[in-house]
């Protein structure tokens, strides 16, 4: 385990499994620090031979990952002296014979069996980021990719330069303060949010307080959510959609699948995927440079998922190709696994769309946060009976809220109240899901 700038930071998620070819460079496992998700990259090519980690170990600089066989037997690359964190570029480091088909560890461990013990030295990102590259872990470029920045911009405020989460957000903002747009950035010209300090309050003086500290999930998605927020221009349209037959039904499906819970989102997903299918723009992300859309063909949805830990958003793929039950089974699969701490990147990765249901609780309506880079989201309050008029009395019907928040940047008004519409049709009849 090389250096990453933290300690005790823990495994989300083993990449390989025993037996399995690795090229080098190519991800081992994946790490979620306080700030970050990052992968830890095979030093050289070879064969997984042993996996010394798992789910949930705390990982510290120096700790073994995995043994792999050198490939073809071929001379291995010794452990480089406290080998780079996760990144991008391949490492360059000085490579020395390892004993024939022998097993080497890698970077920074502690030797193991037959492995000869190597010296350690102290990090230097220059020996292995030549020329010059910037030196961040797949997280940050991410991160910064996300935000227009073009990282060999950003000054490394960590260990021998390395770029850090903060690092990216104070280069946008001091390219938000002083009016310049950072590479790339959708950012008006003479724009910049010149915002106040957050307050700065002793409340212990106006009484008794305790403090506590925000979970991990909370801090990411807090910033992911104050990011989008603050840079997607929302509008939320709200539409009501009438659900009585679709209730009757479902209800009926419950009893013939008593094993499986049926519930009103199952539905909505299949009500929403025949929406994106009419309303391509809805299918879409905006490009890092806000300047291009890019129309998906799969309907991967994201379920934001209520934990006791904070709100996560694992996402169920091809929902176009899966029928009620199967999407029911899986739905039940990842709210679990969410609430079990058990998802990984993977499970919250390439949503299309998401839902934000909070319909098992209550409300009647919600102005949900559009999860960039997605341009829409659909928020779902609580089903009631409501008496509505059909023309000659007023008819008691189960009607569901629907709230749907969308960037301004990339649908207009129009567009959004026809999307809405056509959803609360699909969910009014359903038969029209099987179109
Ligand atoms: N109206 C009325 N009842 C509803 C409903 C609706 N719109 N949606 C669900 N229900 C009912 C269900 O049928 C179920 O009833 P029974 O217990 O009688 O069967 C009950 O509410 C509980 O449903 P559920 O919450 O267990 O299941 P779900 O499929 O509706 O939702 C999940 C699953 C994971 C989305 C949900 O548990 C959850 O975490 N919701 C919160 C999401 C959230 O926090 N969003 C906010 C994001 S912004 O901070």
């Amino acid at each position: 385990m090389p250096d990453i700038g933290s300690s005790d930071v823990p495994v989300i998620e083993i990449l390989v499994k025993v037996g399995d070819t690795v090229a080098k460079d190519q991800g081992l496992i994946t790490l979620e620090s306080d700030k970050a998700t990052m992968e830890v990259p095979a030093p050289f090519a070879g064969v997984v031979k042993e996996i010394k980690v798992k789910l949930g170990d705390e990982l510290s600089e120096g700790s073994v990952i995995a043994l792999i066989e050198a490939a073809g037997g071929a001379p291995a690359a010794a452990p480089a002296p406290q080998a780079a964190p996760a990144k991008v570029e391949a490492p360059k480091v000085e490579e020395k014979p390892a004993p024939q088909g022998g097993r080497s560890v890698l970077p920074g461990n502690a030797p193991e069996g037959d492995v000869a013990p190597t010296a350690r030295a102290p990090f230097d990102s220059r020996i292995v980021m030549p020329g010059d590259a910037p030196y961040a872990s797949p997280a940050i470029r991410a991160f910064a990719r996300e935000l227009g920045v073009d990282i060999r911009q950003v000054k490394g405020s960590g260990r021998s330069g390395r770029i850090q989460r903060e690092d990216v957000t104070s280069y946008v903002k001091h390219a938000l303060a002083s009016g310049a747009r950072p590479s790339g950035a959708p950012v008006a010209a003479g724009g910049g949010l010149n915002l106040l300090p957050w307050p700065k309050v002793d409340f212990s003086k106006f009484g008794e307080i305790e403090e506590k500290p925000l979970s991990r999930i909370q801090k990411i998605s807090g910033a992911n959510l104050a990011r989008n927020w603050a840079m997607i221009p929302h509008v939320t349209q709200h539409e009501d959609a009438d659900i009585t037959e679709l209730e009757a039904f479902r209800k009926k499906l419950g009893e013939e699948n008593k094993d499986l819970k049926v519930t009103p989102l199952v539905f909505q997903i299949k009500a929403v995927v025949a929406a994106l299918k009419k309303f391509p723009q809805f299918n879409a992300s905006l490009d890092e440079t806000g300047e291009k859309l890019i129309l998906k063909k799969y309907f991967h949805i994201g379920i934001a998922v209520d934990t006791p830990d904070g709100l996560v958003v694992p996402v169920i793929r091809d929902c176009d190709k899966k029928g009620l039950l199967h999407l029911a089974a899986e739905l039940g699969e990842i709210s679990k696994k969410a609430r079990d701490k058990k998802l990984g990147p993977n499970d919250m990765s390439g949503g299309c769309f998401s839902i934000s249901s909070l319909g098992g609780i209550g409300g009647t309506a919600f102005t949900p946060i559009v999860n960039a880079p997605e341009v829409a989201i659909l928020g779902v309050s609580k089903a009631a009976m409501k008496p509505v008029w059909n023309g000659k009395e007023f008819a008691p019907r189960l009607v569901l809220p629907l709230s749907l928040s969308y960037d301004h940047r990339v649908i207009d008004g129009a567009l959004a109240a026809r999307f809405a519409s056509f959803l609360a049709q699909q969910l009014g009849d359903i038969r029209r899901l099987l179109l």
